[in-house]
């Protein structure tokens, strides 16, 4: 844990007083000893005792409080992406929990270090019927590293202290804890935070043969390419897997919270022509992401007679690395020293790193065209507007420092394709889970990480449903967010392969031209339609120039569907 770097005292150290309080305040020291300056929250009773400690702690807790409890853990899981500090999210009994479960399931699936405290009925009425009373800990047993019932006020801080520590660790992931309402509003003397363990060798337990397997097959590959994922920038690996990139001369290709860490522009960025790169490559090293479908499977080439790519998967732990598909190894530990050690011994021994660079040429070559054929669509001046329209103006209005947040189907999909990160760590997308509704409350987070910068927040009509009355978080909160609608009057991604598959499409439509911008507008902020193409850029230069949450409603052509490859299934 971070305690020391939190200012927390030790035990045993100067300034670590034993002095008697309530169990939320027990919460709020040990999330503050690892980190957290922000509790994301909806109110209920159960939870008081965490309020009255975050308001009265030293420094305070800022307290978040939010609309719906989805947003409150979306914006924890956002703030872990951003920050590469745990996320907290402190929720009310019985359905402030079962409310979390699709964000925490998110935040499992990402991988992101997330806390989430449950308020639960009191444990000396448990069993009579109080209100609220459900044991939520098998519900979110599945779906978390650690889920537990802390149920002795003086075991507060130590249990605390293994959700946070479960979460932080890798693989990181979600964590949940409820405490009875009565332990929670309980006195004792606080217990002192529990040492920080000893920093671990971040190789301990490499696999040696796995290594010089993974050195050899690198050195000798011709046609290498490095599939960069989340795992690299949450494991501060993202210096180390550019400098490897550029060591070995490989073409990369980057997903998830990756994306930006071999930025756009560079010679050797060829995820615009992943196709190509992934059937005519021999070696693919996939680092901190799983050999999911986003992957093929793990499957890289192999069709018409051609051989398939071997595969070497790096992981951040053991239980991390594929067992689907086979691999000519699997590595796993400490990401940044194990691409320090491949681009330590890789290099030297590479057999034709001439024939690596002009495969590597050609990629980008490859990728770039397919950048510039997207000239004539991001410049369409079609009517209804062509959603591809609303990137070509969007992309030259981002700074680097921008954060880019998807939550919808086609639309999004669009922007991916699109919007190129310029820097790791600033691009948000709901990840492998697939759950649309992360809108508002990945965006409440980038403004609070980032709250200098660009934040956007592109939105299909659909999944603004889901959260957009959060706008009104944004609202009371002051933080403004630039968020861009293609409102195409549907549910685009699933009423587009309905009518492939059936020749017609039910229960895929919604009401075209709805005015979400005044929604926005009603809860405080501000906001515009837009029906021409030529109007979006003025639009989008006043949405940057609000202060307020401000909605770009941008009515698109319902007949554009995003011209898909995979179907994730
Ligand atoms: C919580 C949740 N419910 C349903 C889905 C299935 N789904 C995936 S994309 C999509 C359509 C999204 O529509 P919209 O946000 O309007 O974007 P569009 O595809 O129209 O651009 C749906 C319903 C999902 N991914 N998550
Ligand atoms: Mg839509």
């Amino acid at each position: 844990m971070t305690t020391s770097e939190a200012g927390t005292s030790r035990p045993g150290e100067p300034g670590s007083t034993h002095v008697e309080g309530h169990g939320g305040q027990q919460v709020a020291r040990v999330a503050a000893a690892h980190g957290v300056d922000t509790v994301f929250t909806l109110s209920g009773a159960h939870v008081f005792p965490v309020y009255d400690a975050a308001v009265t702690a030293e420094p305070t807790l800022r307290l978040l409080d939010v609309r719906h409890e989805q947003t409150a853990v979306f914006a924890a899981e956002a703030t872990a992406k951003l920050t590469r500090k745990p996320g907290f999210a402190v929720v009310t009994a019985g359905p402030g929990v079962t409310n979390t479960v699709s964000a925490v399931t998110t935040a499992h699936f990402n991988g992101s270090p997330l806390v989430v405290l449950g308020g639960r009925a009191p444990a000396w009425r448990w069993g009579t019927g109080s209100l609220q009373e459900m044991d939520h800990v098998p519900v979110l047993a599945p779906v978390t590293k650690y889920a537990a019932t802390l149920s002795a006020v003086q075991d507060l801080t130590a249990g605390m202290d293994e959700a946070f520590t479960a979460a932080t660790s890798p693989h990181r992931g979600a964590a949940f804890v409820d405490v009875p309402m009565d332990v929670l509003f309980s006195r004792c003397m606080l217990p002192e935070l529990p040492a920080a363990p000893a920093a671990a060798d971040p190789l301990e337990g490499l696999d040696e043969q796995a290594l010089t397997t993974a050195v050899q097959a690198m050195a000798a590959a011709t046609r290498p390419v490095l599939v960069l994922g989340s795992d690299v920038w949450t494991g501060s690996a993202e210096a180390s897997a550019l400098r490897l990139a550029e060591a070995v001369g490989a073409a990369v290709i980057t997903n998830g919270m990756g994306r930006g860490i071999v930025p756009a522009g560079h010679p050797q960025l060829v995820t615009r022509a992943r196709g190509a790169a992934f059937a005519g490559a021999d070696l693919v090293v996939v680092i901190g992401t799983p050999l999911d479908f986003r992957l093929g499977y793990g499957q890289f080439g192999g069709k018409d007679g051609t051989t398939a790519a071997q595969v070497l998967h790096v992981a951040d732990s053991a239980d991390r690395l594929a067992r689907h598909t086979p691999l000519l190894a699997g590595l796993s530990g400490d990401l940044g020293a194990l691409l320090d050690l491949l681009t330590e011994r890789v290099p030297t021994l590479q057999s034709d790193r001439a024939e690596v660079d002009r495969w590597t040429q050609t990629l980008a070559e490859s990728a770039r065209a397919s950048v510039a054929a997207d000239a004539v669509m991001l410049a369409s001046e079609s009517d209804p507007i062509h959603p591809a329209r609303i990137y070509g103006e969007l992309n030259h209005r981002l700074k680097p420092d921008a954060v880019v947040i998807g939550d919808g189907g086609d639309f999004v999909s669009f922007a991916g394709r699109f919007v190129e990160p310029h820097r790791p760590g600033l691009w948000l997308d709901p990840g492998p889970f697939g759950c649309l509704g992360t809108g508002c409350g990945y965006a409440i987070a980038a403004r609070l990480a980032h709250p200098q910068a660009q934040v956007v927040l592109l939105l299909g009509d659909g999944a603004a449903g889901f959260s957009l009355m959060d706008v009104d978080t944004m609202v009371r909160h002051r933080l403004p967010v630039v968020m861009v609608m293609g409102n195409n009057g549907a549910w685009g991604l699933e009423k587009h392969p309905m009518n492939f598959l059936y020749g017609y499409d039910v229960v895929a439509d919604l009401t075209p031209q709805t005015r979400y911008d005044l929604v926005v507008t009603a809860l405080g902020g501000g906001g515009e339609m837009v029906t021409r193409a030529q109007d979006i850029g003025p639009a989008l230069d006043r949405a940057f120039a609000a202060q307020v949450p401000y909605l770009v409603n941008v009515i698109t052509d319902p007949a554009v569907a995003y011209p898909r490859t995979t179907t994730g299934i």
